[in-house]
């Protein structure tokens, strides 16, 4: 069996997503999914002009020789962009071989652990009874799993609000970045306070999360988790930029609140240390951004070894190709956490037509042979790339700030 041909597909319904399609002598085609926020063409050029012609007459059956390939054979390793584009090559590969199979990939992965994927909506408010409206929104739909963020008093914009409901989107369209101001005393002193008014209202029968968005000094996180320790969170999430593991070591002598990182990370490289010392509760990386279900499936185990859990990135700008991938693999695997579900719009799902479903609070993959996730090319070509860009932040002084 050969790979005959490759292309991108770059397609923006509603926000942009970068697609690589494999074709093979048999017949039959795999997709995968390669969108990098703010960076797509970039993930474009480098499968068209340095994977494509790599790939043709490979046996697509050998996806760990080709992710190795791919990874060794670079000789620059790591970095977003690379392994971005390997894992779109690698869940091509993975879909193209459940197709062959004639089976869903989780069956390929060692079968169902579980009968359905928890997962987690976002509530997003500019303030609080907006949040309780929105908690009360996704749990009416059937959702057990709530993420909530909130406006805070002071501050214009904050990462997680203002965007329109279900389907929050973060990027803006435009050559350049927005600016936004970003104050981390009024998001400390506020943050406590609505999850107080949450769980008065709500209980603790549904599980809150909140996305801190790498914003927080290791000791102003040790705070927030702290504080927030009687309301019970399912975790926070990137409570401090984690490039630098060792801090989370301080956060973690103060605090029992979970915490969950790794959306941003994309190797097993850069979670070693914090899985190792069992510094975070849940790995945030998914098959986009951390090179494909080849390599997921390795810092899972790692993980397992120190009880932690996958909790799978969803983001909006994760294509519905990440999500099926996720979800066969979310389903088959060990320590299985939970999944990110942040919905697509409607312009999306119809470009990508997929055999996942939601029901009560669970998402399952489907039985279709492959991974389930398609592209109807004729209607992605309507919609031509648009420049976007993930705002960033200043401090009220001007000094540059983690997004
Ligand atoms: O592109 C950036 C988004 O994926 C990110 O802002 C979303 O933090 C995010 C999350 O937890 O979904
Ligand atoms: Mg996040």
């Amino acid at each position: 069996m050969k790979i005959t041909g490759a292309k991108v597909i770059v397609t923006c319904p509603g926000r942009n997503f970068v697609t690589l399609k494999i074709e093979t002598d048999q017949g039959i085609s795999g997709i995968g999914d390669a969108t990098i926020n703010g960076r797509e063409l970039a993930a474009a050029t480098y499968l068209a002009e340095h994977v494509i012609p790599a790939l043709i007459g490979r046996d697509p059956r050998q996806s760990e020789d080709i992710w190795q390939y791919l990874y060794r054979g670079v000789y620059w390793r790591r970095g977003s962009v690379t392994m971005t584009c390997i894992a779109a090559v690698d869940m091509a590969l993975w879909d193209i071989k459940a197709k062959l199979a004639g089976m869903p990939l989780y069956q390929l992965l060692g079968g169902a652990s579980r009968t359905g994927v928890l997962v987690y909506g976002h509530a997003n408010g500019r303030d609080t009874a907006e949040v309780i409206d929105e908690i009360a929104r996704y749990q009416a739909m059937g959702y057990r799993a709530i993420r909530a963020q909130s406006g805070v008093p002071g501050l214009e914009e904050v990462y997680g609000v203002g965007k329109g409901k279900l389907f929050y989107e973060p990027a803006d369209r435009g050559a350049v970045a927005k600016e936004a101001l970003w104050s981390t005393p009024e998001y400390l002193d506020h943050t406590p306070v609505l999850f107080d008014k949450l769980r008065e209202k709500f209980g603790f029968g549904v599980e809150l999360l909140h996305d801190v968005h790498h914003r927080l000094t290791p000791i102003e996180a040790a705070r927030l988790g702290k504080s927030l320790e009687p309301y019970r969170l399912f975790w926070i999430e990137d409570p401090t930029p984690a490039e630098n593991q060792e801090s989370l070591r301080l956060i973690r002598q103060h605090t029992v609140t979970p915490i969950a990182i790794g959306e941003v990370f994309d190797s097993i490289h850069d979670s070693h240390q914090l899985i190792k010392e069992q510094l975070i509760d849940y790995i945030r990386s998914t098959v986009l951004h951390a090179g494909g279900i080849t390599h997921l499936r390795r810092i899972a185990d790692l993980a397992a070894l120190y009880h932690v859990r996958t909790g799978c990135h969803g983001a909006t700008d994760l294509s519905p190709i990440t999500m099926g991938c996720a979800l066969h693999f979310d389903l088959w695997v060990p320590n299985f956490g939970i999944q990110e579900y942040m919905r697509h719009s409607p312009e999306t799902d119809a470009v990508f037509p997929h055999a996942y479903s939601f029901d009560t609070g669970y998402l399952h993959p489907g039985e279709t042979p492959g991974h389930g996730v398609e592209i109807d090319e004729t209607l992605a070509a309507r919609y031509p790339y648009q420049a976007a860009y993930l705002p960033v932040a200043r401090l009220r002084d001007g000094t540059m700030w983690n997004w």
